[in-house]
């Protein structure tokens, strides 16, 4: 997979891919993840990216030409298969398009700032539109590294068996039961009997009902169906 993700402050998802498991995806060569900057590609000698708005208000808006020229370059090279802008106003992201996202070649991610992208980039160019929750955000760089990593580390050879994205918390619509290591006990504190019995369909077992009780008591909207 590739992704390529357009900003006008790139640094800002510098550090979210180079280090852990987003680092490793890349040295395997299971993604390759370009950061552009907009600005390279901005107007005049001040690459200028952004302009008033039509009609009046405050904040400005990124212009139409420097996205369209960095797009068309990117479009010239591969072909992608979504391009992608993170907005507020987007479709909620959830898991199911984590996994519907895993399974694509090549994605552009174009992240707003400002008062936005002119309308007509989203008309015309842009292919789906994504919001990581209802609230705002000064900028869409960090819902991309965000978007980035759960679609990546879902991708083949990323996870390794014991941490298989498949156990993940919303995989299977429940929450994931809790995780204890040694010591077996401190403070006073025990790590309960089951989980030390060696008794593995038992531990299953423990491990499925917690799943479902903590998924009762935090999210019983999971619960409800089709919310994944
Ligand atoms: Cl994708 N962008 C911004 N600016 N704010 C957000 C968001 C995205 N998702 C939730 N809030």
């Amino acid at each position: 997979m590739r992704i390529d993700i357009i900003s006008a402050q790139p640094a800002l998802m510098e550090s979210a891919f180079a280090h852990s498991i987003l680092k490793r995806a890349q040295n395997k060569g299971l993604v390759e993840v370009q950061l552009h900057n907009l600005k390279d590609y901005g107007l005049g000698k001040h690459r200028q990216i952004d302009d008033y708005q039509f009609g009046g208000g405050a904040g400005m808006v990124m212009m139409v030409e420097p996205i369209l020229k960095l797009i068309q370059d990117l479009q010239s090279q591969r072909e992608y298969d979504e391009l992608i802008y993170m907005t507020p106003d987007g479709e909620l992201f959830e898991q199911k398009m984590a996994n519907q996202l895993s399974l694509k070649e090549n994605l552009i991610i174009l992240c707003g700032h400002y008062k936005g992208v002119d309308q007509r980039i989203r008309d015309h160019i842009i292919t789906k539109e994504i919001s990581i929750g209802s609230y705002v955000l000064s900028g869409g760089e960090l819902a991309a590294a965000v978007v980035s990593d759960a679609i990546i580390r879902l991708l083949p050879g990323v996870l390794n068996d014991e941490s298989s994205a498949l156990s993940d918390s919303f995989q299977d619509d429940l929450l994931a039961p809790p995780v204890y290591t040694r010591p077996a006990e401190i403070n006073g504190w025990a790590v309960p009997e089951v989980l030390q019995s060696g008794n593995f369909p038992k531990i299953e077992a423990w491990r499925e009902a917690k799943a479902l009780e903590i998924t009762k008591e935090k999210r019983p909207d999971l619960l409800e169906g089709e919310s994944l």
